[in-house]
């Protein structure tokens, strides 16, 4: 083996994209199928809500405890901090692991606020040095389409208003290596064009490929 070639690993494949775009019903089923096909592989979620930083997001997106905004975006970003060794081992031992949202949605939610002082830059910071997906599938959707798979629920930021600038600032933080998926179709249509593509960043990193950083 050269020197310089990475091991084989599993892949961290992110789904991200705004409320009732169809995310976690894809990871779902991405999970499931990889599994079916003896490719090892996990879903995880954030916020991960069963850890005691979670728990505390859980209570502040619920409404039953409020906070200071800067804290709360730290506090998201805290409970990918505390996965972070256990995503490395998880990759390394390769496994697969299949997120539904990470550090975009983290960025896109609190920009989405416009406040002072937590802008993009500010927003990415608490991100800095958490693992890169090897793949990011953005599910777009539109308003209208979104619209029709129901109602908002009673969570915060389950706002017309909140949704629509969470979107703008997506589209502000997409780069060119994102695999933009129309999420407006069936789940049937959605999940072929999915698996193509999760399973193309499975096979890169079988091959081999060096684990990357944020930004
Ligand atoms: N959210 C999610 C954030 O505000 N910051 C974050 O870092 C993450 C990961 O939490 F409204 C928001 C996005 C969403 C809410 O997410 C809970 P789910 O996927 O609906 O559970
Ligand atoms: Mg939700």
């Amino acid at each position: 083996m050269a020197a310089n070639k990475a091991m084989s690993r599993g892949a961290f494949v992110l789904f991200e994209g705004v409320d009732r775009c169809g995310k976690t019903t894809q990871a779902t089923k991405l999970v499931e199928s990889l599994n079916n096909s003896n490719v090892k592989a996990e879903l995880w979620r954030y916020p991960d809500r069963t850890t005691t930083i979670g728990k505390m997001i859980d209570d502040y997106l619920q409404k039953k405890s409020d906070s200071d905004d800067a804290s709360m975006h730290l506090l998201f970003a805290a409970n990918r901090w505390e996965k972070k060794k256990m995503m490395e081992e998880k990759l390394s031992a390769g496994v697969t692991l299949v997120v539904d949202r990470y550090g975009y949605s983290g960025v896109a939610f609190t920009t989405a606020k416009r406040l002072p002082g937590l802008d993009q830059q500010w927003c990415k910071h608490s991100e800095t040095g958490l693992v890169k997906p090897d793949c990011l599938m953005y599910m777009e959707i539109s308003e209208e389409a979104a619209k029709k798979r129901g109602g908002f629920g009673e969570e915060r930021y389950e706002t017309t208003e909140m949704q629509r600038n969470v979107r703008e600032v997506f589209s502000d933080l997409r780069e060119d290596w994102w695999s933009i998926v129309d999420a407006d179709r069936s789940i049937e249509q959605v999940q072929v064009d999915v698996e193509k593509i999760a399973r193309e960043a499975v096979e890169r990193c079988k091959n081999g490929l060096t684990l990357e950083y944020l930004w």
